[in-house]
């Protein structure tokens, strides 16, 4: 990284607040890899909002310089779409983990994906509950033994990866935060995309999954080559593969347009709400329809 981005990374960083992750946590590696993107891509603090829910990964806006809002657990998404929508000027980020995101707030991944705001999705993937000290997630694998599946995990593991291409998803990718390099690379691509970006991301927690270590997600992911990123039978089949888990962008439909894009509201402007003048008139007569 050049001089003048590194002094913009700090700009991102939270002075004064310690994170609270446990040392060793592949966490840091996305916090860090977070602030690197965005000073890289010459973002201001001001210009980005991440939005957030509950979990040890849906801390990391707390550790950064940005605007924030962090609400219930697995509902980043919606409110994350609605600011979009309101001022679409924004960079707007949902972050969180993999419990967070593909369980609670399942439904609204689902949705998200048909909407396709113009929003980047971050999702820690340490494939177990962290903060609540390592129950199952929805990607936890099978016969993952935790203090309440004790005998092991029987249900197979959500595939966000397959779900996200069966619904025609906008942008989706995958790293591991064990490469930094890659990590930044892939997160300035997705937030760069103009619609829906999915970027799952291996993270270790190094407490509470003694399975998917450091070691073992280098052991079993490789680099996508030779790949077709506009071929959705082909991205298909490669995010179905289990024995090796690819990495890097497996589908991009840059052909979609964006759920603000589509909003009658912005038809005939796209100037955010915030700084249009009130229609009185239109008020007048929207409160009218509302009478009785
Ligand atoms: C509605 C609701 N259900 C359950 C919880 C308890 N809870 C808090 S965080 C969490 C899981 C977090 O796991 P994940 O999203 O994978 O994040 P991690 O801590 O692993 O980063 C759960 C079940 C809650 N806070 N609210
Ligand atoms: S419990 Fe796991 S995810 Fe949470 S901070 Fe510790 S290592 Fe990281
Ligand atoms: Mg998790």
């Amino acid at each position: 990284m050049k001089a003048k981005e590194e002094k913009e990374a700090i700009d991102f960083k939270q002075q004064g607040i310690k994170p609270a992750w446990c040392p060793g946590c592949g966490n840091f590696l996305i916090l860090k890899a977070l602030q690197q993107a965005l000073a890289e891509l010459s973002l201001k603090p001001q210009q980005v909002v991440i939005v957030s829910g509950i979990g040890q990964a849906a801390k990391t806006p707390q550790y950064l310089n940005v605007h924030m809002f962090n609400g219930l657990h697995g509902r980043a998404l919606p409110p994350a779409t609605a600011i979009k929508a309101c001022n679409p000027l924004l960079t707007v980020i949902a972050e969180g983990g993999d419990g967070d995101m593909y369980g609670e707030g399942g439904n609204h991944f689902l949705h998200t994906i048909r909407r396709n705001p113009d929003l980047t999705h971050l999702v820690h993937n340490n494939m177990v509950y962290g903060l609540t000290k390592g129950q199952a997630s929805p990607t936890s694998n099978l016969g993952f033994k935790t203090p309440v599946q004790v005998e092991g995990v029987i249900s197979e593991p959500i595939n966000p990866i397959a779900l996200a291409i069966s619904l025609d998803v906008s942008f989706v990718a995958r790293v591991f935060c064990g490469d930094l390099e890659k990590t930044v690379e892939i997160i300035k691509k997705a937030i760069r995309h103009p619609g829906y970006a999915l970027v799952d991301i291996f993270q270790p927690c190094v407490t509470f999954n003694k399975v998917n270590t450091f070691k073992w997600f280098q052991e079993h992911t490789y680099y996508l080559q030779d790949h077709d990123m506009y071929d959705r039978n082909q991205a298909f089949l490669r995010a179905t593969e289990t024995e090796k888990l690819p990495l890097g962008i497996f589908y991009q439909n840059e052909k979609k347009k964006t759920f603000e894009q589509k909003l009658a509201v912005h038809k005939e402007q796209e100037t955010p709400f915030l700084f249009r003048s009130i229609n009185s008139k239109k008020l007048e007569e929207l409160i009218k329809t509302r009478q009785f």
